[in-house]
Formats: C-alpha cells, structure tokens, sequence
C-alpha cells in the first residue's frame, strides 16, 4: 500500500487534448480502442510517459501509427521512447491503444460493468483506468468522442456524454451510436451506458431562450415511477439558472438509473448515472423520505455540472472543492423549494442532525481527517461526512460571513475566474473573499481556512454573567478542539455565532444587526450587552451557524423558555433535544435499573409541543423524535450500548403512556387520507401522525391493549400511500405485536417484484429494536433468503448495514456474535466489492469508546479482519487507522 500525499502533487507531464474511444461492447469480452493526441506539458522536465491502468488486457499500443517499445510497472503503462522526449520534440503526437476488459465479471462496479443484462459505467474516482490506460486524474482534462457498437437487439439504446451526432446499422445486427461532448472534462466524468431502457422525456426552454431536452432513463416496467425525478430535475434548472444565473449547457442532459450502484448517484457530464433509490418513486411504491431524497439527489447531480464539472478538482484532496459546495447547494435548493419558512427550519434541523449523528462521530474517530485530507491510501475512502457535509457547513459559514448576495458575487467570480479548470479549495474561498473586501471573511481569510486543514470538532463553551446594577450582560465565549490524528494542536477556528436574547418570558431583546453576528476567532472573548433589564437566556448558535458543540450549562427552567418561545426554529428544537439529552445522561449515570428517566416537566414541555396551535407538524414530529442513540453515546466518555438502548427505550416508553391522549388526537388530526402529494406540508402531518401511530403501538405493548395495533394493522391494509404504509407497518414491527409477522408477510406478497420496496422490508427488520437478542437471529434469516444478494450494495446495505451501523443496540452485544457477524461479512464482501466492504468496516470506529466487554470484543473482530492476508486498500485502510 502506498500513501499518497497532498504536498506531493506534481503538475502531469503530459496532456491529453482529444480522446477517441470506439467500444465494441460484449459482456465477456469488450474491445476498446483509445486513440488519443497528447503533447508534452512544457512546464515539467521531460519524462517518460505513464499511464494508468488497471485488470485490462493489453492488445497494442501505437505511437504516431507505428509500434513501439513500451514497458509495464506496477499497473502503470510505461513509455519511454516517445518523439516528444527528444529535443525540441515538444510536437503533438497521437497514442492508439487497444484493450479488452470483462465488464460481466465486474463485481465492484468501477470501471465498465453489467447490471441487469446493461452496461454501465463509475469513473469517479479512478474508475476510468479500468476501461483503458489514461492519465487517471482530474486536472488532465480533454475532449471526447465516443462511438459504441454493440447488438442491436440486446443493446438498442447506446449513450455517452454530451450530443449524438450519428448512428446507424453495422452488419450482424449490430449497431452503432457517435457521441461527442463539446466541453472539455476531466476522465472521471465520462460515462456509457447501452442496454433496454426506455426515457421520459422533456423538453425545456431556459430563460436564455435556448431548447434542452431532458431525459430520464429506466427500465421498461419502471416508467410510471419517473415523475418525480423529472420534476426534480427542471426544478433544479430553473434554480440554478435564478438563484446563481447558471444555464444549462448541453443540449441534452441524460439520468439513468440502475439497481447496481455503490452510492447514490454519479454527476457524468450530460449523462448522469443513479442508483434506481435516487429516482424511482410512486406514491405506491415510495415514501415522503424517498420523494424529499430524489429531488435532493438530481439536484446534487445537477449542480455539479457546474461545481465539479465546468470547473473541477486539481486533485482528489480538493474533493470538498465540489462537494462540499454541491451539498451546500443541493441543501439550499431543497430549502428554496420550500413555500413556508417553517419547513426550511425543518430541513435544516434535518441536515444538522445527519452531521451531529455522522460526521461528528467520524470527527472524534479514528478516521479523522481535515475537509481537505492531507494523504490517503484509498481515495474511495474519503468521500466522507466530513468531505461532503462538514465541507457544507464551511461553505455555510462563508456565506454568513458575506451575506447571501455577496456569496453570489463570489460564486459569479469563482466562474469568471476559474471556467474550464481544476483549481483548489483555495481558489474557491479566494473568491469569494476578492468578490466581497469588506467582509470579515476577507479580513479573516487565512485564519478561516483553518476549517480545511484542521479536523476535529471545535468545542465552544459559553458562559453568561449578569450584573443587574449595570444592567449589563457579559457572554464569554471559549473555544478548544480535542487532538485527532497527526494533528495534535489546532489553531483558534473562526466560528460564526449568530445569536439573540430572550427576556424571562421569552420575548425577544432588540439587538442591533451587528451584535446578531459574533465572530469567534480568538481562543476566548467576551460580548457585552448593555441595557439589559433583567437577566436574559442566550439563544446562541441560531440556525446552527457554525459546526461545533455548544456548551452551555443552560438551567431547565431557560431551556424550557427557549423551547416554548424562541423565535429561531432551530434553537427551539435543540432546546428540547438537549432537555432529553440531560435526561438521558443522568439516567445512563444513575446506578442500578432503568426507571422512569423522564420527569412531569419535560412531559409537560413535550405535550405543550404536540397540542400548540401554531408549530406545523414536521417540526413537532422532530422535536418529540429523541435524540438517537448514536448520539446520546457521543456525549459519552465511555459507551455500555445496552445501557444506552434501555434508557431511550425507556424514555419512549414513558413518552408513549404518559402522552397516550394526545397521541390518540395527533394521529386522529393528522391522518389525511387525501390524494398523496409529497410536498413538506402533507409530509410533516404524514411523518407526525406516524410516529403518534408508533407511540400509540408501544403503549400498546405494555397495556396489553389491542385496539392500536389492530388499527395500525388496519392502516396498513388501506393505506393510500407508502409513506402510511410503511409507518403503519414499522409501528407493528417496532412494537414487535404479533401482527407483525402477519402485516410482513403481506407487505413482501404485495411487492415482491419491486426491488426498492423490498430493500425497506429488509432494513426494517434488521434495524428492529431489540427484544433479548432476537434480531441477529433474524438478519442471519434475512440473509438466507431467497431475495437476498449481497452483490447487489442496495440489498447489502438494507440487511447488513441496517444492522451493524444504524442499530446500536441489537449489533453490540455482550456476547460479541453481532462483531463476529460484521467481521465475517466484511471479509466476505470485500472479495467481491471493496468499496461496500470499507463503508461496513466503519461500523466500528468508535470501538474505543465502548465499555467492557464490548471494547475487547470489538478489537478482536477488527484485529481479525486485520490478520486477514489478502484485504483490498480500502479495507486495509480502514482497519489500520482503527487500531493505530
Ligand atoms: N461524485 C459522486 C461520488 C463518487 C464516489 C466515488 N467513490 C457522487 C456525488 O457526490 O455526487
Ligand atoms: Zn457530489
């Protein structure tokens, strides 16, 4: 293994301007020819050429028409007699190089592979020296034609990047299709695809006046299920066309979707390749979190025809160079999407909560690195939490530092700048300082990229003081980040606080604009507010504007203030969160049995939440959703997973029967039956009234009553919608009723043909709650059955992962069969698909952390996939760093 370096990137030594790849595509054995015209890069000393390859069959390599010598180093393609190392031999020259490669036995779906009988391609990250040799890295970007051939009949549907400029009959009911991209790309975006695949199509106007059509690709039965993706798609024009004045480019502009994809979808120039997860969705088949997911994913793709594609990434360490800004955008558009302000909040609650349950955790472990890594061995391995939302976040904060129109004039000079190129981080965050001189991200520039170099979380700790004699208020804030590997000392972060004060009964104190905004950039500072009549309650961080941990030793009584009045949404809701958490810590502490953890004034709060007048329904299922157990056990200094799983239980438990009226009236109000539609409005009522279903189902449980689940099951059957199915369902699993069995066995009768349905009827029973053990059991069962494959990621994921990352208290138990479990599956899949296999291996990291016995028994699995003598990068990667 080697270790590759951000401070070692060199420029390449050659460039590639033109590309020519004609395709003979077959299953078994694919013929390619790349014909491709470089020229020595003046500005680096004259040197073999090197090209990248991987698993491809060598055929013939030609220089200018002719033969030559050419010799093979460690996968790299080696020339080292070209006309352009002579003297003055800096002329242009053409390389012929043919290969063959077997798509069909393709297992870790890099490179050019077969799903469902179709051809597809992943380029991204160095996926394209598995279909031919080439200069493999983002900043050697060239133009591209492209021919495929293949049978007419298996294969009538032949695309690549950009326009189809011929095509045609070949003889032996073959055919042909010419694609050629008129704009310059880096080889990770290119793309083909060739099989049976029908398109919706469209055909739009931008506001330029010029004619697009838009397309997306399914197989033939999965027509009715492409609406939503469409929608998402011309929503997603039309917003970055208004909110950055970025048009469309290309003619046409192609989604198609497969069943085999390791992550959810892939941004190909003019040819975006999905996950069939990203866009496949009927309101039979789909839920209200599948709907909000698509239009967030086609927008992701989309806007990085802009950010990754019209300018891209000098190197892979830039990565958060495209996405962090992509998932800042794609989480704005959703947010802009929105008609109410009320469900923007929820959707920034909802993104926050993927970082603080994600990438904080990641940020404290031991695969910690900077949004901008320094090395890696496995690229694969660092398109992270931290890469893309923690890479958001800063991106965030910058616009808060210059305002939303200045971050426009930074985004319009970031183009005018950089069109065409692959730049850094660097040259992003330049200019959107240049564009804005007067800004404090201008004057605090270098000390704010400290975000891209420094890992780990920032602690900042604020401390109000109060002298009713000067009627002044004095907030000190502190900041200190813990050491994360190689980085054992942090220079102060620059973290934006946005922040207000709420009088005793909660009314808002007048600030002026720029007390709303501190900047922290020291270690320690103080605000002083004057005028200030009686002690105030700091309602800090609003909007979560910065990604680090508040501490605050807020009393109850001021956190039940900011819960019932604070005008920021987002602090209302983490008022309530950190009520629990309180709760929850204490009860974790306290010696001995579970018992009751919650008192009458937190389910008090709660019910005033769920019985108010105003707050819509998305907000109040997320403020009485607790905090989950991943981060409850963040909050840890050492983990007993099991103690963590009763307390929470027990928690909801006590939610459930002390709150059973007002559950009984918040299903009653906000069961729509109505036609479906999955905007955020009916959503939150749909999400609201499923979780009272739920909560309903619990007291059930302890009541022996049987009138709830004998409605959930009746729901279930009569649902008009996945959403009120699949929640009425989950309440019955959740609650382990033995209707359950019943309403599961239904559920896989009625979609037994529908892959995506089946993956939630997999995940659902992996990710159980616990009942003395039975869920490992039941994976193992799952694993059994006829419809699982783990070669398929999507169906691995929902069995596999559904269990060992995502539920804590059925994968950590005392008897360590749930890490023998994971340690044998990650073995298992990593002889097949690396990629998969390192993203289970994760599930780990946080083993430290963990009480004994599990501590031990975590190490053992680990050191046990460690021994193991044939690992790929990936995996090896991630279990070194785990033990180191
Ligand atoms: N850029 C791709 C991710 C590629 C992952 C390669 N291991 C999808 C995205 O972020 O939009
Ligand atoms: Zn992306």
């Amino acid at each position: 293994t080697t270790v590759v370096r951000r401070e070692d990137y060199a420029p390449p030594a050659y460039w590639i301007d033109t590309v020519e790849l004609t395709f003979d595509l077959d299953p078994a054995k694919t013929r390619v020819l790349n014909r491709m015209a470089l020229r020595r890069n003046p500005a680096v000393p004259a040197q073999p050429l090197r090209l990248d390859g991987e698993e491809l069959n060598l055929a013939r390599v030609l220089v200018n028409g002719a033969g030559c010598s050419f010799k093979m180093d460690g996968g790299q393609l080696v020339l080292d007699n070209l006309p352009s190392l002579e003297e003055h031999g800096d002329a242009p020259f053409t390389l012929e190089i043919f290969t063959t490669c077997a798509p069909e036995k393709n297992s870790q779906l890099m490179g050019l592979y077969v799903s469902q009988g179709t051809f597809f391609t992943q380029c991204e990250a160095e996926g394209f020296r598995r279909i031919t040799y080439f200069l493999d890295r983002p900043d050697v970007m060239a133009s591209y034609t492209v021919t495929l051939r293949a049978d007419k009949q298996r294969y009538p549907v032949l695309l690549s990047n950009g326009n189809l400029v011929e095509s045609g009959e070949l003889a032996d009911g073959r055919h042909f299709a010419k694609w050629v991209d008129p704009h310059r790309k880096p080889c990770y975006l290119f793309a083909l695809v060739a099989g049976q695949l029908v398109a919706r199509e469209q055909r739009i106007v931008s506001r330029g006046g010029q004619e697009h059509l838009l397309q997306v690709y399914v197989r033939p039965g999965d027509m009715d299920k492409t609406e939503h993706a469409m929608n998402s798609l011309m929503a997603s024009v039309a917003w970055d066309e208004a909110r950055f004045g970025l048009p469309l480019d290309l003619e046409r502009f192609m989604i198609v979707a497969t069943s085999d994809f390791n992550m959810g979808a892939m941004e190909n120039k003019g040819l975006n390749i999905f996950n069939t997860k990203y866009v496949l969705a009927n309101s039979a088949t789909a839920t209200d979190t599948d709907f909000a997911n698509i239009e967030s994913v086609v927008g992701h793709e989309y806007f990085h025809n802009w950010t990754g594609n019209r300018v891209t990434c000098r190197d892979w360490f830039q990565l958060s160079l495209k996405e962090g800004l992509t998932v800042f955008r794609d989480q704005e558009f959703s947010m802009d999407l929105c008609a109410e302000a009320s469900a923007r909040a929820v959707k920034r609650i909802e993104d926050v909560r993927v970082l603080r349950t994600a990438q904080f955790p990641e940020d404290a472990g031991p695969m910690a690195h900077p949004v901008r890594p320094d090395s890696y061995v496995e690229i694969n391995n660092f398109y992270t939490v931290t890469v893309y939302e923690k890479g958001a976040e800063v991106v965030r904060m910058m616009q808060t530092l210059v305002g939303r129109e200045g971050f426009a004039r930074g985004m319009k000079l970031y183009f005018e700048r950089h069109d065409g190129q692959a730049v850094t981080c660097d040259h992003f965050a330049q200019a959107l300082a240049d564009a804005n001189p007067d800004s404090a991200l201008a004057r605090l520039l270098e000390p704010f990229k400290r975000w891209y170099s420094q890992a780990g979380t920032p602690r900042v700790r604020a401390e109000g003081h109060y002298d009713a004699a000067a009627r002044r208020y004095t907030l000190s804030l502190t900041q200190r980040c813990a050491p994360t590997p190689g980085q054992a000392l942090k220079q102060p972060f620059v973290i934006p606080v946005a922040l207000g004060l709420l009088d005793a009964e909660g009314r808002e104190l007048p600030l002026a604009p720029e007390q709303r905004l501190f900047v922290l950039t020291e270690v320690s500072q103080s605000l002083v507010f004057d005028g200030v009549d009686s002690e105030p309650v700091p309602s800090l961080l609003r909007g979560f504007s910065a990604p680090v941990v508040l501490e605050c030793d807020y009393s109850d009584e001021q956190l039940l203030i900011l819960l019932a009045n604070d005008s920021d949404p987002f602090n209302r809701w983490e008022a309530g969160q950190r009520l629990a958490l309180r709760r929850a810590l204490a009860a974790i502490a306290a010696p001995g049995a579970v018992d009751a953890p919650l008192d009458a004034a937190f389910i008090e709060a709660m019910r005033a939440v769920l019985r108010h007048e105003r707050l819509d329904a998305a907000f109040k299922e997320l403020a009485l959703t607790l905090p989950s157990e991943t981060y409850i056990a963040e909050q840890l200094e050492v983990v007993d997973p099991q103690r963590v799983h009763a307390v929470r239980e027990a928690m909801r438990e006590q939610l459930a029967t002390a709150l059973q009226a007002d559950w009984v009236w918040a299903y009653e109000a906000h069961k729509d039956n109505g036609a479906y539609r999955p905007d955020p409005l009916s959503a939150g009522r749909r999400a609201l009234a499923g979780l009272a279903l739920a909560m309903l189902c619990l007291q059930a449980r302890r009541s022996g009553d049987a009138v709830w689940p004998g409605k959930a099951y009746q729901r279930f059957k009569d649902a008009g919608n996945m959403t009120d199915r699949f929640n009425a369902l989950s309440a019955l699993v959740v609650a382990d009723h033995p209707l359950a069995r019943e309403a599961l066995t239904r559920f896989h009768a009625m979609f037994r043909d529908e892959a995506l349905v089946l993956d939630k009827w997999f995940a659902l029973q992996a990710g159980a709650p616990d009942r003395g053990g039975n869920v490992l059991p039941a994976v193992k069962q799952l694993m059994a059955h006829r419809d699982f494959n783990p070669r398929n990621p999507n169906r691995a994921r929902s069995v596999i992962f559904s269990y060992c990352n995502a539920n804590p208290g059925a994968f950590h138990r005392a008897d360590a069969a749930g890490y023998v479990f994971w340690s044998e599956r990650v073995i298992e899949i990593d002889r097949f698909n690396p990629q998969v296999a390192a993203r289970l291996a994760r599930a780990l990291d946080r083993w430290r952390k963990l009480a004994e016995p599990y501590r031990g028994a975590a190490r053992e699995a680990i050191a046990r996939v460690a021994a193991q003598t044939e690992l790929s990068n990936d995996v090896r990667e991630v279990v070194t760093r785990a033990l180191s």
